[in-house]
């Protein structure tokens, strides 16, 4: 069957590929084989079910799988074309076909003299142009010769954007902290709600402040609102000086017009391009932030990060390719157990914001319901991702993981070194990981229960059934570096999964609807006189209701 995307060929209909039969008949063979059985029969399993790529080491031995199911899935990456997808690509083909663009992330991190063709124009020399822009920007910040509008030198920044303009430089900021001036205060606004501007700014001196207004269409609402509000706060200390904006604020944008039109010298903008996706732009312009807070060297070597795992993704064996085995063990779970949601359990407290960063990266590119061609699917596509970092969620939601009655699959992340060694904590932290996922997959039994001397009306309450699934996650320490690996590792993960489920991962249609119903309530809230409401009973009435609170 031909498809949308000109140079990829789709064998079959999902369902219809003979790999996904054999995993189906393969399923209910091994659903209820135990994870205890699975090791008491193969004592190699912990060592041979490992992968390394990059310094990151995979082991994917505590999955409810079988030597068996690893070669179906690799035979099913096979038919659904995986590799010609990858390689289309890093080719640059337009494989987000409804918005017919190139999806070229991966170009951001692709090293100087290296070329990938975009409409016939080499696109690299491009990325480092803005890089070095980035570069020479940070420095002077960073060094002081930026100076505000009254001469003072810039200590507080503030990004201001949403969604993937906000999660990954918010993210990449946290996780970096370690790496950064510590002598500057970095702080990121997002919501419309006018509280995360008004918290964010209200111990700052505006004389001192700087805004990165990030917003590749530089059209948003929540961000324009904010930039605006915060122009006004940043004027406001300025006495009214319209001439400061200029000291005060830059822009990360693909929109130049606008960003003049707000006031902002485009001299001080930062460009990116159509096939960079919101989600996929952490290490674009987008993360200027990240650069003034952890400098540029910190930068390139995340991004250095990022190209190892591309390289790895783009060239190595599937059963060896991390982000593959990654993306088809979820696939397992998804489309055959049926687990619904998936754990991202990272112990180390700079990660803390890395699963709501993974929360759009994986579930705006792969919540669909329609394949390339707009069939709907017969299977279910993205799970939901959600997670904490250790050891918190095991005083919290792990019951429910241990002993409720769902699947879920969990992802560990943990480092053999930390960044503040403090007495014995690092190692009661790592003692957790190894505990949890032991517990999960071995359990506790009745026997085992009973023989600790529980008197029997317990037995059933502190019995731990055990077989649930988990893959551990370990690298040497939290580097710009790793943090690059691991981003791009989940990346090429979801990569993998939308390839599978033959859905477009790069686009979010979805986002749409409120959007626009949201833009015809506004007038209906602010409006002076009673406005005619033509809404269903409900939207009707919470509007009536609200219009009276308010006052
Ligand atoms: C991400 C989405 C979305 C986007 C935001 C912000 O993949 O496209 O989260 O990043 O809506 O958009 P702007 O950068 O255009 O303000």
């Amino acid at each position: 069957m031909a498809s949308l995307i000109e140079t990829v060929q789709v064998p079959e209909p999902l369902t219809r590929r003979k790999a996904w039969k054999k995993l189906q008949t393969h399923h209910r063979r091994i659903q209820d084989a135990h994870l205890r059985d699975l090791f008491a029969d193969d004592p190699q399993r912990g060592e041979r079910m490992t992968a390394e790529a990059a310094g990151i080491f995979l082991d994917y031995s505590k999955n409810r799988i079988t030597d068996e199911t690893v070669n179906l899935l690799m035979q099913l990456a096979e038919e659904s074309g995986l590799r010609s997808r990858i390689d289309a690509m890093f080719r640059g083909d337009k494989i987000n076909v409804t918005e017919k663009r190139a999806v070229l992330h991966v170009a951001l991190r692709a090293p100087r003299g290296t070329s990938i063709m975009v409409d016939g124009q080499d696109v690299i020399p491009d990325v480092h142009a803005v890089l070095d822009k980035m570069t020479d920007f940070s420095n002077r910040v960073r060094s002081g010769e930026w100076k505000g509008a009254t001469g003072k030198r810039i200590r507080n920044v503030i990004n201001v954007g949403i969604g993937g303009s906000d999660l990954g430089p918010v993210m990449a900021y946290e996780a970096l902290r370690h790496y950064s001036d510590r002598a500057m205060t970095f702080r990121f606004v997002s919501n419309v709600d006018g509280t995360d501007l008004v918290e964010a700014v209200r111990d700052l001196d505006p004389a001192e402040t700087l805004f990165i207004i990030s917003s590749k269409t530089f059209t948003t609402l929540e961000t324009m609102t904010n930039a605006h509000s915060a122009r006004k706060w940043s004027l406001a200390g300025m006495n009214g000086d319209e001439g400061s904006v200029a000291k005060h604020f830059v822009a990360v944008s693909t929109n130049a017009a606008d960003v003049a039109k707000f006031g902002i010298d485009t001299a001080n903008m930062f460009g990116f391009w159509d096939w960079v996706g919101g989600r996929y732009s952490m290490d674009s312009a987008i993360g200027l932030s990240t650069m003034l807070a952890v400098g540029p060297e910190n930068f390139r070597a995340m991004l250095d990060g990022f190209h190892q795992m591309d390289e790895h993704f783009r060239t190595a064996p599937f059963e060896q390719n991390l982000p593959v085995l990654m993306g088809l063990l979820s696939i397992w779970y998804n489309d055959f157990f049926g687990a619904q949601t998936v754990a991202v359990l990272p112990y180390e407290q700079y990660l803390k914001r890395f699963p709501a960063y993974l929360q759009q990266l994986t579930m705006e590119s792969n919540g669909k319901h329609v394949t390339l061609d707009g069939a709907e699917v017969t299977y279910a596509t993205g799970p939901v991702y959600w997670g904490e970092p250790g050891t918190n969620g095991q005083h919290s939601f792990y019951q429910l993981i241990h002993q409720g009655t769902r699947l879920i699959p969990c992802d560990f992340i943990a480092f053999n070194q930390p960044l503040n060694p403090l007495e014995r904590h690092h190692d009661l932290l790592l003692a957790n990981v190894f505990a949890q996922t032991e517990a999960l997959a071995f359990g506790k039994t009745p026997e085992q229960v009973k023989a600790e001397g529980t008197p029997d009306w317990l037995v059933p309450h502190r019995v731990f059934a055990g077989n649930r699934p988990t893959n551990t996650l370990l690298a040497d320490r939290l580097t710009p570096e790793n943090l690059g690996k691991l981003v791009a590792l989940y990346e090429h993960s979801v990569f993998t999964q939308g390839a599978i489920w033959n859905i477009n991962s790069f686009d979010q249609w979805g986002v749409e609807l409120g959007k626009a119903l949201a833009q015809r309530i506004v007038p209906e809230l602010e409006s002076e006189t009673e406005p005619a409401l033509s809404h269903d009973s409900s939207t009707n009435n919470l509007i009536r209701r609200y219009r009276k609170g308010k006052e």
